[in-house]
């Protein structure tokens, strides 16, 4: 397949509710999506990125500079058989993987479409539906958290992740524990905390979490470890995993017993793979976290998911959780805290070019 196009779209969405994390409150996303056009076809892939760097470094504004400098000029107009040769084509790149995920699930999507599979059946996934869970953010109101989280409880969530920070933590958990003693639950720390706070995060083990999510700093497996031996509740890491080769010195440092899967983080749907597959040959479950991708992103986290080792419920909620309007049709639903993996050719949900143009608000074609 020889990529004659692409097409970058910087797609501004409205959250429906706002999202508050240990390092801030969000009530929009300036998400990057790419088109590649090939023998007729077209894929869509999104790269989730963040306005800021805050979760990680990169931003939207570099997405768009290393996609457009860089990654574009790697890949158009050569011919590509397989991921692997799409990927090795920029692999001079150094990081930035929310860039590089944005053409390499838009390059997956082009693929299922050219072999006639879907995407979910193409990487290897057998699941044909994948159990849902939601991310709530902070709330200043308890009275109000407990409303949100029956609401969703209501709506058939398999699980309830709920964002906390220094201050915003054992109280709180005690107040969701008691409304709720044995619903799944589990808090993440968006990196909030160090060492210091050792003997607070254990006050953590009382209520019999899932796990926590990536409690210290963004870039470390060191301390992680350290924290893990004196947890008895299960740590998952999210921030500090790029990679399988990250995955795996975390795993054999004990720094996490869980990993959240987010394909943006780690750079597109191979690496997530290959993470997936390294912690299944050493019976660690993994999850599919999000970034509030978009229909597109979403449809390929979705994919991801049916593969096997997919076996906790992730945070790929319906698109209502939170946009009033996605990208795609039809929307992302649960039903019975489920999701179906599509089982037809590409994605499985059409992207809707009216919708996407109402809320792009920059593009620009490479060719
Ligand atoms: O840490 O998992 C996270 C959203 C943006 C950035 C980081 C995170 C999150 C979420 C929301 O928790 C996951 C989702 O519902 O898409
Ligand atoms: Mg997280």
């Amino acid at each position: 397949m020889k990529i004659e196009r692409m097409e970058l779209l910087h797609v501004k969405m409205k959250l429906v509710h706002p999202f508050e994390t240990s390092y801030g409150r969000k009530d929009h996303l300036d998400h990057v999506l790419v088109k590649l056009y090939a023998d007729g076809m077209v894929g869509y892939g999104e790269a989730a990125v963040q306005w800021w760097p805050f979760y990680c470094e990169e931003t939207t504004v570099t997405c768009l500079h290393v996609l457009q400098e860089f990654v574009a000029p790697a890949v158009l107009h050569q011919e590509f058989n397989d991921v692997e040769d799409l990927v090795a084509a920029y692999g001079k790149v150094r990081r930035h993987n929310f860039a590089k995920s944005g053409v390499e699930t838009a390059f997956w999507h082009l693929l299922s479409q050219a072999q006639g599979k879907p995407l979910a059946q193409l990487l290897g996934g057998s699941r044909t539906e994948i159990e849902s869970g939601v991310s709530i953010g902070i709330e200043a109101d308890i009275n109000y958290l407990l409303k949100r989280i029956e609401g969703f409880l209501v709506q058939g969530y398999r699980r309830i992740k709920l964002k906390i920070g220094p201050g915003k933590d054992v109280e709180v958990l005690r107040h969701v524990r008691q409304a709720f003693p044995t619903i799944p639950l589990m808090a993440d720390a968006n990196s909030a905390y160090t060492l210091h706070d050792l003997e607070h995060l254990k006050q953590l083990d009382a209520f019999h979490l899932l796990m926590i999510e990536q409690p210290l700093a963004h870039d470390d497996i060191i301390d992680h470890a350290t924290l893990q031996r004196a947890l008895s509740t299960p740590i998952c890491l999210d921030e500090s995993i790029h990679s399988a080769e990250d995955a795996r010195k975390a795993l054999d440092l004990g720094s996490c017993r869980i990993i959240n899967i987010k394909p943006g983080r780690v750079g597109g749907l191979l690496e997530a793979r290959k993470i997936h597959d390294l912690c299944q040959a050493r019976g660690v479950p993994v999850w599919c976290g999000g970034m509030h991708e978009y229909g597109i992103g979403r449809a390929h986290n979705i994919a991801l998911s049916a593969l096997p080792n997919f076996s906790i419920a992730g945070d790929i909620s319906a698109s209502d959780k939170y946009y009033a309007e996605d990208l795609i049709d039809p929307p992302v639903t649960v039903a019975q805290g489920k999701i179906q993996v599509p089982q037809t050719v590409g994605l499985g949900y059409t992207p809707n070019e009216e919708r996407i143009a109402r809320f792009t608000v920059d593009k620009m074609a490479l060719t």
